[in-house]
């Protein structure tokens, strides 16, 4: 009692010092002052003016979308495992650009059922050795396949350095290289790593939609960290996903730019550390978050009226949990607009709870910077709400 008190009193002083920084961007009200108060005004006026601040000013461009020379082919034959439970299919995607090819190595483990199967698709920033293995003799709370199969889902995984690399070497190969190879023509828009990851996982997309085993009107993405901040990038864009999960994925991921809270990471870090994640634009901004037309609770908003589902850890003051608890706070009157609820007037949950129940769900793992079953299971159970 005494500690869900204690709790519940930091939560309020964390939200305070969260909030105190600065003026946050209102959702609603649109660049020339217009306000949102339908849906279909958010669709058609203020949804595309905020995707067009992201991707010039945070993200960057792509130079294609889905480009007419991608194809599906068969990495290995598919194969019954897990049991009898559940079929793995490997598939290769491929793109031809001016620069060359490109490939994504797509792992599926589909469950064995009559009807197609919803999906939760990771893109996976850690070592594919690791997490990623097809023969499941290595098995990795990060991408547990077993448990997400028992549930009744797909899962399906790719390595985010399939894509672009996960360095900053002057955006010289990966999908930079396949369609630009000149680099000189990069501009401050030019997209880099995260929007990169996030057209990749849109190329999964791509081929989800030809595979009967698999029912593409249900498929989350997941992603953690890098991954996290790529997958809500992704799922923003992207709204042939249903569901997209951020596990803290901090700063310029679900943690609101213009938080104050001093133990987590801000522009000037992430932009000095990670030079190939961002555009060129977000440079500007590092020390001057107010600059910025934007901030992150926009980000997931873009998803409404999709799920969006942000988990922290309450030992990751980096990602700066209350601040991404609040950003889902802000986000939350997008959802209101299609009759739908989010998180509003809700507080910060006790550690290992979650504030669920509507179409923005948000939950605080007890423990560090990671992505575990507990995450997983909490992000199952969402989309058990929904979907089963
Ligand atoms: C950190 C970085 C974070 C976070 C993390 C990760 O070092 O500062 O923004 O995304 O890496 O991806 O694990």
């Amino acid at each position: 009692m005494k500690y869900a008190i204690l709790s519940a009193g930091l939560a309020i002083l964390m939200q305070t010092v969260c909030s105190a920084a600065s003026e946050i961007p209102p959702l609603l009200t649109c660049s020339d002052g217009t306000q949102v108060t339908t849906k279909e005004q958010w669709e058609t006026k203020r949804r595309p003016e905020l995707l067009e601040l992201f991707r010039s000013q945070v993200y960057g461009r792509n130079l294609v979308e889905r480009p007419d020379t991608l194809t599906f082919a068969s990495d290995a034959p598919d194969e019954v495992m897990l049991d009898g439970k559940a079929i793995r299919k490997l598939v290769k995607i491929s793109y031809k650009g001016p620069g060359g090819t490109g490939e994504i190595h797509l792992r599926a483990f589909i469950p064995k059922q009559e009807k197609p199967a919803a999906a939760f698709l990771l893109i996976c920033n850690r070592p594919a050795d690791k997490n990623l293995d097809v023969t499941r003799t290595i098995k990795s709370e990060f991408w547990p396949v077993e448990r997400i199969i028992e549930r009744g889902y797909a899962a399906l995984a790719f390595w985010n350095g399939d894509v672009a690399p996960d360095k900053f070497n002057g955006f010289t190969n990966g999908l930079y290289q396949v369609f630009q190879p000149d680099v000189s023509k990069r501009t401050p828009e030019s997209g880099g790593a995260i929007s990169a990851w996030a057209w990749g996982a849109s190329r999964v997309m791509d081929w989800i939609e030809t595979e009967p085993l698999l029912d593409a009107k249900h498929v989350a993405v997941v992603g953690h960290s890098r991954g996290g901040k790529t997958a809500l990038w992704c799922a923003a864009q992207d709204q042939r996903f249903a569901m997209g999960c951020s596990n803290d994925s901090g700063c310029t991921g679900a943690k609101l730019n213009r938080s104050s809270s001093p133990k987590s990471e801000h522009i000037a870090q992430i932009t000095k550390g990670f030079r190939h994640w961002f555009c060129r634009n977000y440079d500007k901004y590092a020390n001057n978050e107010d600059a910025l037309p934007i901030d992150q609770h926009q980000l997931l908003a873009l998803i409404a009226p999709r799920i969006c589902c942000v988990g922290s850890a309450s030992k990751d003051a980096w990602a700066g949990p209350a601040s991404e608890f609040e950003s889902c706070k802000l986000a939350s009157p997008a959802w209101e607009l299609y009759g739908l609820t989010g998180v509003s007037g809700y507080i910060f949950p006790l550690p290992n709870k979650s504030v669920s129940g509507g179409y923005v769900d948000y939950h605080l793992r007890e423990g560090g910077h990671n992505l575990n079953e507990f995450d997983w299971n909490h992000y199952m159970d969402v989309a058990d709400r929904f979907w089963k």
